[in-house]
């Protein structure tokens, strides 16, 4: 569902992503189809405010937000991810949204995990063994600015609560896949080299590194660490657990 962009956001989080980084550990290359882009997967800014209903998210790239395959919404090749701390208890998930292979450094938890893509974007809730949904993609907003290279997701702060100042924060993007692996929650494959329709740079013989393209984290190298800091394991998918991921941090507002 579109929504009119109302001009009253307040923002309370700003902040810059290192550009050219869309390679994940430091190592992914695009796959080779045209549909693929320079910049297509590289965060530049990602902005957390709200207005008089909503929390909003944006996230600003670094080349092109198209729609080679007619989503509703604009958005066809991305998928974006938000994870939100709304209570520091660290209670709640671990592990980020099943294909990410992806965990929360200790100390950190997330109670809502918003899943942003052109058809089946929704808003989930730790669950064991996999998360619960608690809205469809009917529920919230999400709106696909190709001319500003912008996605913006607006959840209504009836779903999430209304103190975003307060809260933690992972965003992260991957390459949205209608045909997924086994296990995986409709994000691209990373192989050892790219192909047609997956990503290159993936280290011989894992099955559990990251799916992520690029992570917001403003200080420089620290993507490229966390994602690279895993030991390599071989088991199936839905084998995998938090413990087998590299580990990242949340950020706020402080
Ligand atoms: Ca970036
Ligand atoms: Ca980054």
């Amino acid at each position: 569902m579109a929504c009119a962009d109302l001009g009253n956001l307040t923002v309370v989080l700003d902040l810059a992503d290192p550009e050219q980084d869309d390679y994940g550990p430091g190592t992914y290359t695009y796959p080779s189809d045209g549909v693929f882009a320079g910049g297509n997967f590289d965060i530049t800014n990602f902005q957390v405010g709200y207005d008089e209903e909503n929390i909003v998210f944006k996230f600003t790239m670094g080349g092109p937000v198209e729609n080679h395959w007619t989503s509703p919404n604009g958005m066809s090749g991305l998928t974006l991810d938000v994870y939100v701390d709304t209570d520091g208890d660290g209670q709640g998930g671990v592990a980020l949204l099943p294909g990410r292979n992806l965990a929360l450094a200790e100390g950190y938890a997330w109670d809502y995990a918003i899943h942003a893509e052109g058809w089946t974007a929704g808003i989930y809730t730790p669950g064991d063994p996999d998360p619960v949904q608690l809205a469809t993609a009917s529920e919230f907003f999400i709106l696909a600015d190709a001319g500003q290279q912008r996605v913006t997701i607006r959840v209504p702060k009836a779903i999430l609560g209304d103190t975003p100042e307060a809260w933690r924060y992972a965003a992260i993007v991957m390459g949205q896949e209608g045909f997924p692996s086994s296990g995986v929650w409709r994000v691209r494959d990373v192989s050892v080299a790219a192909e047609q329709w997956r990503f290159g740079g993936a280290p011989e013989g894992a099955t559990n590194h990251t799916r992520v393209l690029d992570m917001v984290w403003p200080a420089v190298g620290e993507q490229e660490a966390w994602l690279s800091a895993f030991t390599i394991s071989d088991k199936s998918q839905t084998e995998l657990t938090a413990e087998d991921f590299a580990t990242i941090e949340m950020f706020g507002v402080e």
